[in-house]
């Protein structure tokens, strides 16, 4: 009975969760069992691998478990007192080579394929360059020269309507409909910048830049991520916002930001400078 109530109590929430969702965010959702909801390019394709996979490991791991099934009966010691000392059959030696081989090269080629685009950063229309600290992002758009650092909003200053510890004070503001190159890179320890929705997720490494990039769809929308490598006590306190907006709000955010967040030829993100002072004495 209780099982009954949580299932129907789950099943509501994911119903009403998958309504009310994915107008205004991307974020993860009370009960919700599958992926969130997949935007770009990237992650659509990322999602179609993955349905694929699920019918082919569930295809695999029902077959076995017949196979079992139907051994422990068939050849129960009741059944079957005499057990046959068979210890070659180059048939099914065969079968069982040939069978996964083929299973692999169909999974290996969506995989690959997949692999590819992902990589293939050439054709964006703008760039910007992550930097993980503990424990915050910082975000430069290099083209723009602007910079700024994104804190989590403490749970006592949430507005109404945001999500509580994946809100930010400054969010990655990037126009709707466009495909930004990601330059990843970290001031301290390791740490791995991870949005699910939009399906990225790449580490953050002091002194090296890692290179993706990101299929931003049309609409308003924020997509909510967090920092998904273990970086030290506060590692789950520093969020993702990538906030998508037209270009005309775009352009407006822009005007204010080149005002708040201008950032000289030669400045390097805050943390660095830390570091630094920090070696030298
Ligand atoms: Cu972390």
């Amino acid at each position: 009975m209780r099982l009954h109530i949580t299932l129907c109590a789950s099943i509501i929430f994911a119903v009403i969760g998958f309504i009310a969702g994915p107008a205004l965010a991307s974020e993860p959702l009370p009960w919700q069992m599958g992926f969130q909801e997949p935007a770009g390019s990237i992650a659509e394709k990322a999602q179609s691998l993955h349905d694929l996979l699920l019918i082919v490991i569930t295809a695999i791991s029902v077959f076995v478990l017949a196979l079992l099934v139907y051994t422990c009966v068939r050849y129960r010691e009741s059944s079957n007192p005499v057990p046959s000392k068979t210890s070659h059959n180059t048939t099914i030696e065969v079968l069982w080579t040939v069978i996964p081989v083929l299973i692999l090269v169909v999974i290996a080629v969506p995989s690959f394929r997949l692999l590819y685009y992902m990589d293939e950063t050439k054709n964006t229309d703008m760039v910007v360059k992550i930097t993980g600290n503990q424990w915050y992002w910082n975000y430069e758009y290099p083209d723009e020269k602007i910079g700024f650092d994104s804190y989590i909003i403490d749970e006592a200053d949430l507005a109404p309507g945001q999500p509580r510890l994946l809100s930010v004070d400054n969010p990655m503001v990037v126009p709707e409909g466009t495909r930004i190159k990601l330059l990843i890179t970290g001031n301290d320890v390791m740490h791995s910048f991870f949005v699910p929705s939009l399906a990225v997720q790449t580490y953050s490494i002091i002194g090296r830049v890692n290179e993706v990039w990101i299929d931003v769809p049309m609409g308003a929308k924020s997509y909510y991520g967090q920092c998904n490598q273990i970086c030290g006590v506060n590692h789950a306190y520093m969020p993702i916002v990538v906030k998508a907006v037209s270009q005309q709000d775009y352009a407006t955010w822009l005007v204010t930001a080149k005002d708040e967040f201008a950032m000289g030829d030669n400045v390097q993100p805050s943390g660095s400078q830390d570091i630094q002072l920090a070696s030298a004495q």
